[in-house]
C-alpha cells in the first residue's frame, strides 16, 4: 500500500512557453536531454518488486527499503506534482579502460544537482514566486529510468539502460520535482532494440538473464563498486582488467556506436590526472600500494570514492591476478600482508592465479 498524498493544494500551472524556456535553459546549461512528466503512479513498480524478490538487488539495501515510495513517484517530495528530467552525456566515444567512463572524471551528482539547482532558481525568477522543489540526481527513491521515459527521454534498452534513438546511453539522468504543474512531453512508447542481443551476448558474468533484467549479483559493476565484502571468486576471472565499473553492454550497443558523443573540452566528465591514459596494471598497482591520504588527494570529489580505498585495493588485487605478470608480484606480496582482511585474501588469491596460470 502506498501512503496517503497530502491533497495538492492548487499548485500553479505553467503555460507551455514557459515550460518550453525551461527546457531551453536546460540546455544552456549543458544538459543534452530534457522532458517533463506529471507524477503518479510509477508503471514499472511491480517490475521493481519483482525483481527484489528474486534478490538481484544483492546488497543494496536501500532499494527495498524506499520500495514504497519508488512506487510513486509524487512520494519522494510531497506537494510536487510534476518533475524536470533531464540527462547528460560523459561521452562514450573515449576508448575503454579500467575504470568506466562515467568514474572517471568529477562526480555527477555534484555537477548535476548544481546545474537543477540553477534551474529552480531560474523557474522562481521567471514565475516571480517562491516554487517548493527539490533535484534529485540518484539521490532519492526514485526509479529514474522509469521517470525519464515517462518524460519522453527513451526506452529501456534490453541491457536495462535507458537509451535515447539520437544519444544512445551513455548518459546521466536526473529529475527537478516541483510544486507547479507543467505541461507534461508524451512518454516515449517506442522500444527499438528490435531482435539484436549483443548486450546479452557480451556480458563477461551473464548478468543479463533475461532482456531488460539484470542479476546485481553478478553485474561488475555491483561487484566492483557497491559489493563491501569478497568478490565471488567463481566470478573474479571474469572480470578481466575491469577495476571500477562496466561499459560492456553499452559498448556493444549499436545505438552507442553511431550516437554515442565526445567529450566536449573542459567536461567536468574528463579523466583526471591520476587515472590519465593509465593501463589496467599500472593503475592496480598504484592503487595497492596508495595510503589513505594519497588516495583522498588524487580522487577528491570522484565517484570511484564510493568503493573506498579497501575496495579499490581488492579490485586492484582480482585485475593484477587476471592481467598481471612478474612486475606485479612485489606488490602483490605486500598487499598479501595488508592490516585490511578483504585486500590481504584477494592478493593471496591473485598471486596464486599468477603463480599458477591457467592455458
Ligand atoms: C542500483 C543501480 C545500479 C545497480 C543495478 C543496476 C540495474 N540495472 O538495476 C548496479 C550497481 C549494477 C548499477 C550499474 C550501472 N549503473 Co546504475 N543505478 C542504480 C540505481 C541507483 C537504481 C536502479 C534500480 O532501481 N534498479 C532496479 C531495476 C529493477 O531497475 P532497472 O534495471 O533500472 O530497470 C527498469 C527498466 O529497465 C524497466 N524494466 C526492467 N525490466 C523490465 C521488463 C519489462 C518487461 C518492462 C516493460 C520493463 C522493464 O523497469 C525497471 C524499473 O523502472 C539508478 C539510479 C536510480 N535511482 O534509478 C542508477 C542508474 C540506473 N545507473 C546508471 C549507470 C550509469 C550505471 C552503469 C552504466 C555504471 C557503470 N558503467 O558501471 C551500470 C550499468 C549496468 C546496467 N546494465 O544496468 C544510470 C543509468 C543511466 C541510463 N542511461 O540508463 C542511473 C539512472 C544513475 C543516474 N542517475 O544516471 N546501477
Ligand atoms: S555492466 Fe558489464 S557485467 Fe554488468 S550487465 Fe553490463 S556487461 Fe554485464
Ligand atoms: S545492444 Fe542491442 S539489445 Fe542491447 S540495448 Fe543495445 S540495441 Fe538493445
Amino acid at each position: 500500500m502506498t501512503a496517503a498524498l497530502k491533497p495538492i493544494v492548487a499548485p500553479a500551472a505553467a503555460p507551455v512557453a514557459l515550460a518550453e524556456r525551461l527546457k531551453a535553459q536546460a540546455y544552456g546549461l549543458g544538459f543534452d536531454l530534457a522532458g517533463i512528466t506529471t507524477l503518479g503512479a510509477v508503471a514499472t513498480a511491480e517490475v521493481f518488486d519483482e525483481w527484489v524478490a528474486r534478490g538481484y538487488a544483492g546488497e543494496m539495501a536501500y532499494l527495498p527499503r524506499g520500495a514504497e515510495k519508488r512506487h510513486d513517484t509524487r512520494l519522494p517530495y510531497e506537494g510536487a506534482v510534476s518533475a524536470l528530467v533531464v540527462a547528460m552525456s560523459y561521452g562514450g566515444r573515449e576508448p575503454s579502460g579500467p575504470v568506466a567512463r562515467y568514474a572517471r572524471g568529477d562526480d555527477y551528482h555534484d555537477v548535476m544537482v548544481e546545474k537543477l539547482n540553477a534551474l529552480h532558481r531560474w523557474l522562481e525568477a521567471e514565475t516571480g514566486a517562491p516554487i517548493r522543489g527539490k533535484s534529485y540526481v540518484d539521490t532519492g527513491p526514485i526509479l529514474e529510468r522509469d521517470l525519464a521515459r515517462r518524460a519522453g527521454l527513451g526506452w529501456f534498452g534490453k541491457n536495462t539502460n535507458l537509451l535515447h534513438p539520437a544519444s544512445g546511453s551513455f548518459f546521466f539522468l536526473a529529475g527537478l520535482f516541483v510544486e507547479m504543474e507543467l505541461p507534461p512531453d508524451a512518454p516515449f512508447e517506442a522500444e527499438r532494440c528490435g531482435s539484436c542481443t549483443r548486450c546479452l551476448d557480451a556480458c563477461p558474468t551473464g548478468a543479463l538473464v533475461a532482456p531488460r533484467t539484470l542479476d546485481a549479483t553478478k553485474c561488475i559493476s555491483y561487484l566492483t563498486i557497491e559489493l563491501k565484502g569478497a568478490i565471488p571468486e567463481e566470478l573474479r576471472e571474469k572480470m578481466g582488467d575491469l577495476l571500477y565499473g562496466c561499459d560492456i553492454c553499452q559498448e556493444v550497443c549499436p545505438w552507442n556506436e553511431k550516437f554515442s558523443r565526445t567529450l566536449p573540452d573542459g567536461s567536468p566528465f574528463a579523466a583526471r590526472e591520476a587515472l590519465g591514459g593509465k593501463d589496467a596494471r599500472v593503475l592496480a598497482r598504484e592503487l595497492l600500494a596508495m595510503t589513505q591520504e594519497e588516495f583522498s588527494r588524487a580522487f577528491s570529489s570522484s565517484p570511484m570514492k564510493r568503493a573506498k580505498l579497501r575496495g579499490l585495493k581488492r579490485n586492484a588485487a582480482v585485475v593484477l591476478g587476471n592481467v598481471g605478470g612478474a612486475a606485479d608480484v612485489d606488490v602483490l606480496e605486500r598487499a598479501s600482508h595488508d592490516d585490511e582482511p578483504l585486500v590481504l585474501e584477494h592478493a593471496a588469491w591473485a598471486l596464486r592465479q599468477l603463480r599458477s596460470p591457467h592455458d
